[in-house]
């Protein structure tokens, strides 16, 4: 059996992984041919560039990261929210996966306005989370697993209750009086009264990005909630306590940070107003989406925080609003400062001017955004590739069918991602198909972002049941119930009725159900993270655009050297015909339909499939 049948057998029920007990070793794997084979079986005469080791300078490259939002992933200790000692004991789920890292959702000690987004000590656990104890073993028991562990970092702004802001708003001469953003109102107007904020922005969570403080008499600038006002990071003092925040959870044994809208830091300092938005507010993202100091400030962050150490860590920041040209500037492998960003392009491009205001997204559009992110960092720099996160709808619920194509469409979406150029994120519960929540009532409603949007909405007219539909789909917390472990009750989350309800279907849609059943999302999610490790050209080949003349269909090459990888995808409800493929040339690595139905001449509902080109 050669390394592509033992690695690409979706069917297999078992699976196990030798650790080799020491941090950062790659595992071994050994798969157990038990169920249905998604490959061809016929052998495959391409001689295997695969055996290039990753280089582990690089390891991120050829690595696929798992993220735990830790407040919805398992309560261990039964107050019906989430906690470290519930990661400790799952682990074992995410192992199976064969992912390298776990890029783990904040869980510093925080008053949880926006679920730990709010930080008000950045070097000790949040009591609802557990101890620093629980976070060390956490990190031991990854390593022993072979697992990164990658922290969330927000250094934006802090919470209204961090030591540092309690402080600054007090008075303009304290220590830390200088290291949010302070402004006086604006001239003729009096100071609290609406109209004398300092500019007209609005906040991401609603209401004005200025909030009147009386005993210091000036306004501080928030981009998110009032609860989380924006640090000064023009001021050195402030790049000191963060950077010596962050050597010492390096020192501690992390390996690495995903940087919470690190792209925000820099703001123009004049402040301008911006045009006027639907909500009456002025747009300030011209302004800090990628302000004058952001490159020198993230340069410095990596010269006084990585460039000493002599291991390898992960800098991934998130980035919305962001240019591929810029993307390409902050990732290049020499000069820039980070290596990889999150993007937002494709995923606001169901959105009409704001999140609320749905529009239908064709596959043309999907394709032609993620080529192009493709293209622009071909030669320099590197993609992150997300479906999902802890702040976007379901993936299948949102760009596939989550009803009648369920398996097949989480299948396929997973496919078209996994098979790009880039590093792959799982976001937890995405390896089972879970879909949005029912979301009946705003009771069932928990997001900041959600409630503040319906209370501003139904308070401008507007009729509650069609709020109560877009927060249905697009709602954060669509992606923030809880994490579905069994059909039993709270779905095994829990043992207390959970912060948020459980999603219902969680009685069929669950990780006990998949583990058992050989065809599972579950598994084919580890087929696809096994094909990675194992093909250059998955990691690193170049990516061509396949025209097919269909609009359903997304094909693409990947090449490097002499392997060849080619995907199709049919993102839609309906079969497809197309006659590109060629039975001769092309030896079949994974697909999601059987190989009883599968059909050379077209593509089943959200079909698809991944091949190696054979040559001569
Ligand atoms: O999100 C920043 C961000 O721009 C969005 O994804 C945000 O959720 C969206 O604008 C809402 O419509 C990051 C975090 O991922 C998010 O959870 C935090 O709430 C936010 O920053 C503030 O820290």
């Amino acid at each position: 059996m050669s390394d592509d049948q033992v690695l690409l057998d979706w069917g297999s029920g078992v699976a196990s992984l030798t650790s080799s007990g020491e941090p950062h070793r790659r595992r071994e794997r050994s798969v157990d041919a038990t169920g249905w084979r998604a490959m061809a079986s016929s052998p495959d005469s391409l001689p295997d560039t695969s055996s290039e080791p990753p280089c582990d300078a690089q390891w991120w490259r050829a690595a696929v990261i798992y993220q735990v939002y830790p407040r919805s992933f398992a309560d261990s200790d039964g107050d019906g929210v989430g906690d470290l000692p519930g990661v400790i004991a799952h682990l074992d789920h995410i192992a199976g996966l064969g992912v390298d890292a776990v890029w783990l959702s904040p869980v510093y000690r925080s008053p949880q306005r926006d679920n730990g987004y709010d930080v008000s000590d950045y070097q000790d656990i949040d009591p609802s989370f557990g101890t620093l104890a629980d976070l060390d073993e956490l990190i031991r028991e990854l390593h022993r697993r072979g697992m990164r562990l990658i922290m969330d970092l927000v250094v934006n702004h802090t919470s209204d209750e961090h030591p540092w802001f309690i402080a600054s708003r007090q008075n303009r001469t304290g220590a830390t009086a200088d290291w949010y953003l302070w402004r006086d109102a604006r001239p003729g107007t009096i100071p609290g009264q609406a109209g004398a904020e300092p500019n007209n922005w609005g906040a991401a969570f609603s209401g004005s990005a200025w909030q009147w403080v009386p005993e210091r008499g000036q306004y501080y600038l928030h981009l998110f909630s009032v609860e989380q006002p924006d640090l000064n990071w023009d001021n050195p003092e402030v790049r000191e306590a963060i950077f010596a925040m962050m050597n010492w959870w390096l020192d501690r044994g992390v390996d690495g940070f995903r940087m919470d809208v690190i792209n925000f830091i820099s703001k123009d300092p004049a402040l301008p107003d911006g045009p006027v938005d639907r909500a009456g507010y002025g747009d300030g993202t011209p302004y800090f989406v990628y302000g004058p100091q952001v490159h020198t400030h993230l340069a410095e962050m990596k010269r006084r925080v990585f460039d000493h150490r002599s291991g390898s860590y992960l800098r991934v920041g998130e980035m919305p609003g962001v240019t591929p040209e810029q993307a390409r500037e902050l990732t290049d492998s020499k000069h820039g400062p980070l290596n990889m960003i999150f993007q937002f392009d494709h995923v606001y491009l169901d959105q009409d001017g704001d999140k609320w205001t749905p529009r239908p997204v064709s596959v043309s559009d999907l394709r032609d955004t993620l080529a192009h992110w493709q293209l622009a960092l071909a030669d320099s720099g590197w993609n992150s590739l997300y479906w999902s996160n802890h702040d976007q709808p379901r993936a299948v619920s949102r760009f596939g069918n989550d009803s009648r194509y369920w398996r097949e469409s989480a299948t396929a979406l997973a496919t078209l991602l996994h098979l790009h150029r880039g590093t792959p994120y799982v976001y937890q519960g995405e390896e089972l198909g879970m879909t949005n929540a029912p979301g009946e009532s705003i009771d069932d409603f928990r997001d900041i972002e959600s409630l503040h949007h319906y209370a501003d909405a139904v308070e401008r007219g507007e009729d509650p049941t069609v709020v109560l539909a877009a927060l249905r789909r697009m709602s954060r917390d669509n992606a923030r119930t809880p994490m579905q472990w069994t059909s039993g009750r709270y779905g095994g989350f829990s043992t207390t009725k959970p912060w948020i309800p459980v999603n219902p279907n969680h009685h069929w849609l669950n990780a006990a159900a998949q583990v058992r059943d050989p065809h599972s999302i579950y598994y084919y999610y580890r087929a696809l993270i096994a094909l990675r490790h194992q093909h250059h050209a998955v990691v690193d080949g170049e990516f061509v655009i396949n025209e097919t003349g269909r609009d359903q269909i997304y094909a693409f090459r990947r090449t490097a050297g002499n392997e060849a990888i080619e995907t199709y995808v049919n993102l839609s409800d309906n079969p497809v015909s197309i006659d590109e493929l060629e039975p001769n040339a092309l030896v079949l690595l994974l697909g999601n339909y059987p190989e009883s139905v599968r059909d050379t001449t077209r593509l089943a509902p959200w079909e698809a499939r991944v091949y190696r080109r054979r040559f001569g």
